[in-house]
């Protein structure tokens, strides 16, 4: 473990979060059985505070067992509200799980059946007030379960109304309970299912547009969910801080053509993970610094124990900030400044927004397209200073 006298030592300033079903996974997976022995939600706490994380976040029956009696269920949450308050912890956020129980083996708010949409709604709201008894201020929804192996099975303009149903419905009991939640949707494009809807960040930003309460809901991407697309999750990101719909963010590595691996921030695509910390840090300086939470949604390989496991979370924080620090030095660099600094011309650059003199303007403008055609971007010295910072010989 890292001495905390480092420099790259995480503090909850960092706001680094993790899912109780992340540190907390014991190994299971569908070719083996668990390899480690469960750890406590309190312990989790404990163990995270240690480490330096801001907060915990959590699917219901992360905590409460499915089925739990109210005494059992009261008991549980006062038990761990303790240990969130003898550590220090916070809980950002929360969501339900409607993917283990076999209820909803074919979709939960997009089922065909009304009563197994029923039944996960009234699992929302008992979790969505879990959450705020807990102090979360992001509900995330991941439709695990809403897609399809048999694409005859629903017409695309039958689960698209569903899910905006329950989101419509979601919303307005979050208004009518006085709670000041902001939902983040969380896609992903298959596994379990052979397809899941709104299959990419991308989808999701267009259909919350057509929610009665558009201004509640943002986006959750994650990392790992994006690359199974193809996608370039750096892009996807900065879109969905351009719209103002990044509430949240799923950070883990993921190596092209697999299954979702979640695995420790940075041990895959260490370029890509190096620009999604610049963009969030606003290292370039051009944006602000996103302050949401630095969510890790991810979890030890399944040959460890549980230091291991504790290496992981260590890993994934101290990842991050080595990447903060490479990006501002990156980001500080002259060289880099001046490839970046914008092109400037006081002629054109007003005519861009329309008018009808602009348009005259522009057609009577003088524009040499072949001696445009041959400027050179500098982008092969600009992606070698960027590799020489992150290999550390470009400080
Ligand atoms: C999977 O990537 C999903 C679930 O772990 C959870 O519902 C969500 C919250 O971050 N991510
Ligand atoms: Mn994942
Ligand atoms: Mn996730």
């Amino acid at each position: 473990m890292h001495s905390p006298s480092d420099s790259y030592a995480p503090t909850p300033g960092d706001q680094f979060t993790f899912g109780l079903w992340t540190v907390g996974n014991p190994g299971r997976d569908p070719f083996g059985e668990p390899v480690r022995e469960r750890i406590p939600p309190t312990r989790i706490v404990a163990e995270l505070a240690r480490l330096g994380a801001y907060g915990v976040n959590l699917h219901d029956n992360d905590l409460i067992p499915f089925g739990a009696t109210a005494v059992e269920r009261d008991r549980i949450v006062t038990e761990f509200r303790k240990a969130l308050d003898d550590h220090g912890m916070k809980v950002p956020m929360c969501t339900t799980n409607l993917f283990t129980h076999p209820i909803f083996k074919d979709g939960a708010l997009t089922a065909d059946d009304p009563k197994v949409r029923a039944f996960a709604l009234r699992k929302v709201m008992a979790s969505m007030d879990l959450g705020a008894e807990l102090g979360a201020g992001v509900y995330v929804f991941w439709g695990g379960r809403e897609g399809a192996e048999a694409d005859a099975a629903r017409d695309p303009r039958v689960w698209i109304p569903r899910y905006r149903e329950s989101l419509d419905f979601l919303c307005e009991y979050s208004r009518d309970q006085g709670y000041l939640f902001r939902f983040a949707l969380e896609a992903k494009p298959n596994e379990p299912r052979g397809d899941i809807y709104f299959a990419t960040t991308g989808h999701m930003l267009h259909f919350i547009t057509t929610l009665t309460h558009e201004e509640m809901v943002g986006v959750n991407p994650e990392v790992a969910h994006e690359n199974l697309a193809g996608l370039n999750f750096v892009h996807n990101v900065g879109q969905a801080l351009e719209a103002e719909k990044l509430f949240h963010i799923d950070l883990n590595a993921q190596k092209i053509g697999r299954y979702d691996q979640d695995l420790r921030f940075g041990s895959e695509d260490l370029k890509g993970a190096f620009l999604l910390v610049r963009l969030l840090e606003g290292a370039s300086g051009q944006f602000p610094r996103w302050e949401g939470m630095r969510h890790f949604d991810a979890h030890a390989y399944r040959t460890e124990d549980e230091a291991g496991v504790w290496e992981f979370a260590a890993g994934c924080m101290r990842t991050y900030n080595i990447l903060r620090e490479k990006a501002r030095g990156f980001d500080a660099d002259p060289a880099v400044r001046e490839i970046l600094a914008e092109i400037v011309d006081a002629e054109v650059s007003p005519l861009l927004r329309y008018s009808k003199a602009n348009a005259e303007a522009l057609r009577a403008l003088e524009i040499d397209a072949d001696r445009l055609a041959q400027v050179g971007q500098q982008h092969e010295r600009l992606d070698q200073l960027l590799v020489e910072h992150l290999m550390g010989v470009r400080g």
